[in-house]
């Protein structure tokens, strides 16, 4: 079983619903099972189209049996089911983003995916939900100026819709 890092975000239609249903689905996967969930964060919008709606994030780690690819293949199944649409501008809202952050340590560069996600450090809503659940990984995982993008965390428990 390999241990996977995800990153999921929306910043569109009914926010926390998405993220939670995307949960559900990630557990849904062959062989997959849940690990740990990180709380919720509403954050500003990095590097998207002006005016695009604030986001909320969290972070993941699933075990899994399923190949980086086979993985990639089904979150981008779970991302359709949720409303992406097929061609948009990039970066532009969507109901939910799903990135692969880290397959165990497998270093892979292809067209389709780059493991471990090549932004991943830079990224105040990736990194602060992901040292929540993995605080080990503090360590290694160096940050520069991460306090000057505005992410907040949501004051909540129980965010994820029981099955
Ligand atoms: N995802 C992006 C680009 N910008 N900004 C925030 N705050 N949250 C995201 O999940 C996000 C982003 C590309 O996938
Ligand atoms: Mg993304
Ligand atoms: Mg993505």
């Amino acid at each position: 079983m390999a241990q996977v890092g995800i990153s999921l975000g929306s910043n569109l239609g009914d926010r926390v619903s998405n993220l939670s249903e995307a949960i559900h689905s990630l557990g849904d996967a062959r062989s997959t099972s849940h690990l740990l969930v990180s709380g919720l964060y509403e954050t500003v919008p990095v590097d998207c189209p002006p005016d695009s709606p604030d986001f909320f994030n969290c972070v993941i780690e699933i075990e899994t049996d399923l190949s980086p690819v086979e993985l990639l293949d089904f979150t981008q199944g779970i991302e359709r089911e949720l409303g992406r649409p097929d061609e948009r501008a990039r970066n532009a809202a969507r109901p939910v983003d799903l990135d692969l952050l880290y397959y165990d340590e497998v270093e892979l560069k292809s067209d389709r995916l780059i493991l471990p996600h090549p932004r991943l450090q830079e990224r105040a809503f990736v990194l602060l939900p992901l040292l929540e659940i993995r605080p080990d990984l503090e360590a290694k995982l160096s940050s520069n100026a991460l306090s000057d993008q505005g992410i907040e965390k949501i004051d909540c428990t129980d965010w994820i819709k029981s099955a």
